[in-house]
Parts: structure tokens; sequence; C-alpha cells
């Protein structure tokens, strides 16, 4: 999928860009079955979205699912559209996430930036966020625009009570210390919020480090079920950071700050062009 020099500019600026139909009906179809094996084979990281409420299922970087989600990156062209917005650079694959949220009146997504759940920097970081039902925009996820070139924040715990409430504990040498999370949602007024209602086989394309959330569910869509693949690309590299080499954990544990992200874990989907 050749993109256009303003769809380019437009992520680089924004962050964020929504591509439509670029996914046919087989490979949403290969999407889907790969996001139920997920749900079929949950993983040492599945868990309930938002800690202690139903209706709402994830699970990530499960080491089991390589082999189940290669086939299906290497068949969709979205390291190509990565490598566009790179500028050439070569596309690994970094992991699957699922989401299910099961009920009308799973609430949203708390705001947060993936990337700094990582040890993981670089400007080479993208996320392509698929749903495999219609989403209006109020059910949309939402981004802050232009976020990935801001702050990167100690990112959400997910708590129900205070979504703001930060996921690491700062260290008395204050090593990787993070700024503490924005409450966008009671400032919303102060963000410029977008966001864009999708249908099956439209792709959001997102950098990892834009501040992101919502996605409640309601009435409209009593059911969102989700697929987010993530990839990076050279400039990667691990990054001094106050949690573990999340979500990675001992897999990639003997890479130091500094160190190119390169592991026989990332399928390379595709080399430098
Ligand atoms: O779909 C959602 O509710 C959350 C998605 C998300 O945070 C992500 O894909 O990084």
């Amino acid at each position: 999928m050749q993109l256009d020099e303003d769809t380019i500019d437009q992520f680089r600026h924004d962050g964020v860009v929504v591509l439509r139909d670029v996914l046919d009906t087989g490979r949403m179809q290969a999407a889907f079955e790969a996001w139920q094996w997920s749900l079929d084979h949950p993983g040492p990281l599945a868990s309930g979205l938002i800690p202690g409420s139903d209706g709402a299922f994830q699970d990530l970087c499960n080491p089991e699912a390589a082999t189940v989600y290669e086939p299906c990156v290497r068949n969709m062209p979205l390291a190509w559209i990565a490598q566009q917005f790179w500028g050439g650079s070569a596309v690994w694959f970094l992991y699957e996430q699922v989401f299910h949220k099961q009920s009308a009146d799973v609430g949203r997504t708390p705001w947060h930036q993936d990337t700094s759940y990582w040890s993981i920097r670089g400007s080479n970081l993208i996320g392509f966020w698929v749903s495999f039902e219609a989403i209006p925009k109020q059910a949309a996820l939402e981004f802050v625009r232009g976020s990935h070139r801001g702050l990167l924040f100690n990112t959400s715990r997910f708590d129900p009570k205070d979504p703001t409430l930060p996921i690491f504990e700062v260290g008395a040498d204050h090593t990787g210390y993070l700024p503490p999370l924005p409450d966008i949602d009671a400032n919303r007024e102060q963000y410029d919020i977008v966001s864009f209602a999708t249908e099956p086989g439209d792709v959001i394309a997102f950098h990892t480090s834009m501040l992101h959330g919502g996605g409640a569910t309601d009435g409209v869509t009593p059911e969102r079920r989700t697929l987010t693949l993530r990839f990076f690309g050279e400039d990667c590299c691990m990054a001094h950071s106050p949690g573990p080499p999340a979500p990675f954990g001992k897999d990639i544990g003997h890479l130091k700050p500094g160190d190119p992200l390169r592991h026989d874990r990332f399928v390379k989907v595709l080399d430098s062009a």
C-alpha cells in the first residue's frame, strides 16, 4: 500500500492517522483467527483490562503467539506502511495485544502511552489498531494530537479509582524518572483530542508514545474485539526505565541501555528499503 506524502507528513506531525480499507476480507479473517487464538490461549500477561472491573479482557506479548502472528503480519501491508513513515527503515514485529470489551457498559481505557511501559526508546515505533466491529466516533479510541513529540509520562496503572495513578514507583536515585500523567479527561478542553470512526478493514496507525485512551462500549457498540500489532525500526534501543523491560521480562533482560533492540524474539518483517 503506497502512501501519499500528505499521509506520511500527517503521521509524523500528528502521530496518528486512520488508513481506510487496508485489510481485505481474507486478511481480516486471518487477523480475527489470530485474535481468537489469543483468547483461547491466554499467556502469562493475560488479565481483565481494568483491575477489579468485569467485562473486559486483554492479553499481550504471549511467548507462544509468535508462530500464530508471524504469517499474519508477513501477509499484511502494515510493515510496509511503517517503513514509509520511517523513511525506509527495516521493520521488526514487536508484539501483539488483544482487547475484548464484552458488554455494553465497559468504561474507557485510561489515557496512557505504550512506550512508557517499556525500557525501549526510539522514533521508529508504531501500533496498528484493528477492530473487528464498526466503531462509531463516540466509542472510538482517542489520541492527543502530536503527543508523541512531547513528554513521556509515568503511565497509568489502570486503577479504576484514579486512572492517572502511575505505574512505576520512583526510585531513590530517580533513574528513569518520568513525570506524573496529567488528568486529561478532567481537562479535555486543554488538549487537542482526535478520534476516528472506523469500519472493519480500516486501521488506525499511531506512534506508541502517543497519549491515547477511550473506546468505552455502549448500546450502539455493545462489544468490541480489537487487535493491536506493534512494530519497531532501526533507531530503537534499550533505555533506562523505572521498570523492567516490560512486557518482555527475562526474554531480553541481557540487553543493556543503549543496545540496539535486536533479539531472536523479534521477527524481522522487512529489510531496509
Ligand atoms: O482498544 C483499547 O481500548 C486500547 C488500545 C490501546 O491502548 C492500544 O492499542 O495501545
